[in-house]
């Protein structure tokens, strides 16, 4: 009779000897896995060269630290960020990443986002709204600061004179209105410079090729210089300078924004004469920012990148070192 109770006891024993937790699988975690964090990110586009470099630090970044990002390319459109923040609030996302394409129209989704308990971190560029806390935080560069810092390093080497025409970025974009804004804003100091013709190119190489052509076919003799929102359409003016034999980086300055390294490259050419950098490398200081609000830290408002500015005097040491 002992024997049969011991048997018994030992069956119920090894009966109930706990399975391993199943392996969490990069799809459903296991029971005592933790939860992974999700977070939504739309994202402008790829107009630029820029752009591609912040989406692959935020996506590289996410994938370094195991956070499932939910990525959308809004190919431009306000009405597609809207679409893919709806989607996120919807999927219950832990935070919205959102890089605004315009400043304005934004109130509604985000007050949707608000009213689902769900932060969004602007990244990259900043927005209009009456109520600060539709958005937790906004991490971007300066861009008054640098289209001041453009002007001001044009000025000089213009000997503060001459005609300047201007490649605006995209219509309604803050980089557009804040880089036009701190360049005039500089240009109060040298009434001798004067801003002889100024147009949206969309922050793209094609275009900025396309505007700057009808440019010189327009006043060719009356350009002294050209200051672009960004080295994409810088490079594209330059081409078009090119091809009317016009000798970008010498009888016609070109100063952009940006710091790409088709920029670097276009400096140690002598095509272009400066760049002043802002910074896309968001990924590292966006997922700390996010996981600081997790933890019910307080963070700031904004959050600056700071920005510098390259010209051909540094251009050839430095470009080995650029991480963009
Ligand atoms: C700046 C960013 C701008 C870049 C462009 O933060 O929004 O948009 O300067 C990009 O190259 O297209």
């Amino acid at each position: 009779m002992k024997q049969l109770i011991v048997a018994a006891l030992l069956v119920f024993v090894v009966g109930c000897k706990k399975e391993p937790a199943p392996e969490a699988s990069a799809g459903n975690a296991g029971p005592t896995a933790e939860k992974k964090l999700v977070v939504g990110f739309s994202q402008v586009g790829a107009e630029s060269a820029w752009r591609t470099a912040e989406t692959k630090s935020i996506r590289g970044e996410a994938e370094k630290r195991g956070i499932n990002l939910k990525f959308a390319d809004a190919q431009g459109k306000q009405a597609n960020q809207i679409m893919a923040i709806r989607s996120f609030i919807a999927q219950g996302v832990d935070a919205i990443v959102l890089a605004p394409v315009v400043e304005t129209g934004w109130e509604p989704v985000l007050l949707e986002a608000k009213a689902a308990n769900i932060p969004v971190i602007l990244v990259d560029r900043g927005i209009k709204v009456t109520d600060e806390s539709l958005y937790t935080t906004l991490i971007a560069s300066d861009f008054v600061e640098e289209g001041r810092m453009a002007a001001d390093w044009l000025a000089k080497k213009m000997g503060e004179k001459g005609n300047v025409v201007e490649l605006q970025g995209t219509t309604g974009s803050a980089p557009a209105i804040d880089r036009k804004k701190g360049f005039e804003e500089a240009l109060k100091k040298y009434p001798n410079i004067a801003i002889v013709k100024s147009q949206s190119a969309d922050f793209s190489r094609a275009k900025g090729k396309e505007v700057m052509e009808a440019f010189i076919k327009s006043d060719r003799n009356n350009i002294n210089a050209v200051y672009a929102h960004n080295d994409d359409m810088a490079l594209g003016a330059i081409q078009a300078l090119d091809e009317a034999g016009m000798n970008p980086g010498k009888d016609v300055l070109v100063v952009s924004i940006d710091a790409v390294k088709g920029a670097f490259e276009a400096m140690v050419a002598g095509k272009l004469n400066a760049t002043v950098e802002c910074n896309p490398l968001m990924g590292p200081i966006l997922y700390d920012t996010i996981a600081k609000i997790r933890a019910g830290e307080k963070v700031p408002k904004y959050t600056q990148n700071k920005d510098q500015l390259f010209d051909q005097t540094t251009a050839a040491q430095v470009i080995g070192s650029r991480e963009y």
